[in-house]
């Protein structure tokens, strides 16, 4: 695959209603759309990072700003056979996973589109459909929380998960239970806690939730190993998961039992997959967390839950949860047994919208190979 030319778009898509965890809102998508073009084929990828360094370093603009000054001048022009390559290329810019992966996943749809295969078949997926669940943020009050956990499990998602910070998370866990006492159901913090404010949360113990997400430090493995021997309920990390690397190390200290795999975050699909694969082999079950991503992002996230050892329900919801109008004319609609189905058509399968994204583009740049 020759690289002729790259556009990047910087979007804002509002969500329906602002989403709001421990600690930040966002009130629409603020990414990045990627566009790479290859011998008359086109390559889609998304770049979630969202409007500040909230949930880890990134923002839009400094993912802009890396793959403008540095991730494209490593790619265009060159010939790449497989997207596997990518990571290698790109691993001597430290960090900036979420710009990194907006890239490499404009890869796997070009190679996907230029093979004829699916993205669920390039991974080697397993499933046609996979299950799916809601994250729901923080609400003003109880009564809010626990008519919107209704209106979502009468639509059909099979899994609840909601944003908990300290001095908000037993009173809502206790509020829900009470209503719906076996229905599968799960906490996040977003690093919320200290370790001390943490041990608390045994309390939860009682309530049969699926795991507790990232109660400490966004960048903490070590803590997180300790906090686990405290309680019953799984721990499940998300933000201190960032490569393969760091998968090891807290598979190997027990510090948790669940991993939550965001391509984004890892840098990519490459990165993904191996952290599914060690996983896979360590006992240790996946689930595909979301960014609130548009139908790009959201086709990708899917692609990769059909993989085998993602076992637990996806926060991935259908594009109508988040959006009033997504940027793909094919978007993701829940199937009655709270599934979303994996897309079949070559490469991520989205049908990318462009009339309606440029209408919410708000800066553009491309790139030539000269
Ligand atoms: O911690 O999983 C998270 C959204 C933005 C940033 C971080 C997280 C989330 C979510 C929403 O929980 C998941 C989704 O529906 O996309
Ligand atoms: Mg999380």
């Amino acid at each position: 695959m020759l690289i002729e030319k790259i556009e990047l778009r910087k979007i804002f898509l509002s969500y329906l209603e602002p989403f709001t965890t421990s600690g930040w809102t966002e009130d629409g998508n603020y990414g990045i759309i990627v566009k790479v073009y290859s011998n008359g084929i086109i390559g889609w990828g998304e770049s979630p990072a969202g409007d500040g360094p909230w949930y880890n370093e990134e923002t839009n603009n400094t993912a802009w700003s890396i793959q403008k000054d540095f991730l494209v001048p490593l790619i265009l022009g060159k010939s790449i056979e497989h997207p596997n390559q990518i990571e290698k290329i790109f691993s001597h810019v430290r960090g900036n996973n979420i710009a990194k992966a907006g890239i490499e996943f404009a890869f796997w749809d070009l190679f996907g589109k230029q093979t004829g295969k699916s993205l669920s078949e390039l991974l080697g997926g397993v499933k046609d459909e996979v299950e799916v669940g809601i994250s729901i943020g923080i609400q003003k009050n109880t009564d809010i929380l626990i008519q919107k956990v209704e209106e979502y499990i009468c639509e059909g998602y099979r899994r609840i998960k909601i944003k908990i910070k300290p001095g908000y998370d037993v009173e809502p866990v206790i509020a829900i239970r009470k209503r719906w006492e076996h229905f599968p159901l799960q906490v996040d913090a977003n690093s919320a806690y200290s370790f001390d404010e943490a041990k608390k949360l045994n309390q939860l113990d009682k309530f049969n939730l699926l795991f507790i997400e990232q109660p400490l430090a966004h960048d903490d493995i070590y803590e997180h190993s300790k906090l686990q021997k405290l309680f019953k309920t799984p721990i499940c990390l998300d933000e201190s998961i960032i490569s393969l690397r760091h998968a090891k190390s807290a598979i190997e200290l027990n510090a948790c039992k669940i991993i939550n795999i965001k391509p984004s975050r890892v840098g990519g699909l490459a990165a993904a997959k191996s952290i599914h694969d060690l996983s896979e082999t360590s006992g240790v079950p996946v689930w595909c967390g979301g960014m609130l991503e548009t139908g790009i992002g959201r086709a990708i996230n899917v692609a990769l839950a059909s993989l085998s050892n993602f076992t637990l329900p996806g926060d991935i919801s259908a594009n109508s949860r988040y959006f009033k109008r997504d940027i793909v004319l094919n978007p993701f609609t829940l199937n009655k047994d709270g599934t979303l189905t994996v897309p079949t058509r070559a490469g991520i399968g989205a049908e990318v919208d462009e009339e309606f994204l440029e209408s919410i583009t708000l800066e553009k740049i491309e790139f030539r190979n000269k």
